[in-house]
């Protein structure tokens, strides 16, 4: 079996390791996907470095606001973990989250624990960690095809994030279909067919107006006549009094579970980083509807609302599969929570 590309991936760029060999597998494709690595194009530049670069707004932000807290090493009060908590909430960790985050710390000090700054700080650094959550599932996939599904609300970039992961899976010597089953504008047919053209990618496209179960149907039977590796779904974002977009992504995704078990499927929600908070309910709303297996967060490059990512994975359980530090294909990067608790809180 192959071993997880995602994994890879993160020995070649985190630990700068030499690339570990990978047990072959019986499709011939095989080799030049084993020789290039999953996101291959990451090995010049340092995966901490994008992390950084494109984690600059939020850590800026943080910075400023624990820069008089943790400056002088004093034994923490009650009152520095109320500044704390207040810093953790406007940086978008949200009330839940950071009052969880806070908790062992301050029982410790109600009962009178001598405990210092520093030690508040690498608490802190702790807890975020263990507040990331990860996954062990391959990406992409086991099967043929793997299917990759995308849902989220207009305009959080599911459509470019597809064009974006559809690229490098090409690029790392996956065949790929892209399945445009957002039927509700021509406009965003044709947005994913010009993608397809871009990256050399079949898209399996209806009418404007059509089922879009009926457009799975059709996209993952095209998959696997044509023997094709990874098939990406494009979904409706719409929220609109009169339409039920839950109802209407349960129904794409009853359609996906009669035709792929459930080893092969990924259910990806995307979300934008730069909506704060509503991030944070749109997570609540889909994921107690649709069985979610990890989130992408887009657009982290041009917002401080960074904390996000925290606040999603602890609340919601969810891991984070990538995130989008800015629109080029190589802007998408494979989540790290030790990357990103390192770019955002520097020693
Ligand atoms: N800066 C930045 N822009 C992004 C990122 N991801 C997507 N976008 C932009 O967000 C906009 C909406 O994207 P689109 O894919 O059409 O959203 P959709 O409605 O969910 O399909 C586009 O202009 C994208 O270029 C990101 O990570 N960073
Ligand atoms: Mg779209």
């Amino acid at each position: 079996m192959l071993k997880s590309f995602f994994k890879k991936f993160k020995e070649e760029n985190i630990q700068t390791q030499e690339l570990q060999s990978v047990e072959s597998s019986q499709t011939e494709t095989t080799e030049t996907k084993e020789n290039k690595g999953f996101f291959s194009f990451f090995k010049k530049e340092k995966l901490l470095d994008k992390f950084k670069k494109g984690l600059s707004k939020t850590k800026e932000k943080l910075a400023e606001s624990f820069a008089e807290l943790f400056e002088v090493d004093k034994i923490v009060d009650l009152q520095i973990l109320e500044e704390l908590e207040e810093k953790l909430i406007l940086a978008d960790l949200g009330v839940k989250t950071t009052l969880d985050l806070l908790e062992p710390f301050k029982n410790k000090v109600i009962k009178g624990e001598p405990l210092n700054t520093k030690q508040l700080k690498s608490f802190l650094k702790n807890q975020l960690l263990s507040f990331l959550k990860e996954t062990d599932r391959d990406f992409p996939p086991v099967g043929k095809p793997s299917v990759l599904f995308f849902l989220g609300v207009n305009g959080v970039g599911k459509t470019t994030t597809i064009a974006k992961i559809g690229k490098n899976l090409k690029d790392n010597g996956y065949s790929v279909v892209l399945i445009a089953a957002d039927t509700f504008r021509a406009a965003a047919i044709d947005q994913l067919k010009t993608w397809g053209e871009r990256i050399g990618a079949p898209v399996v496209a209806l009418q404007e107006g059509a089922d879009p179960g009926a457009v799975i149907y059709q996209g993952i039977t095209y998959a696997q006549k044509n023997n094709i590796d990874v098939a990406l779904i494009d979904t409706a974002g719409r929220l609109h009094t009169k339409y039920n977009l839950i109802e209407e992504l349960k129904k794409m995704v009853k359609v996906m579970n009669k035709l792929i078990p459930p080893e092969s499927q990924e259910i990806i929600l995307i979300l934008d980083a730069t909506t704060g908070q509503n991030a944070l309910s749109q997570a609540q709303h889909f994921s107690s509807a649709i069985p979610i297996h990890s989130v992408i967060i887009t657009k982290m490059d041009g917002t401080a609302k960074g904390g996000i990512a925290i606040a999603v994975s602890h609340k919601y359980n969810l891991p984070i599969r990538f995130i989008g530090l800015g629109e080029k294909p190589e802007d998408l990067v494979p989540f790290d929570k030790n990357a990103f608790i390192s770019a955002i809180l520097p020693d």
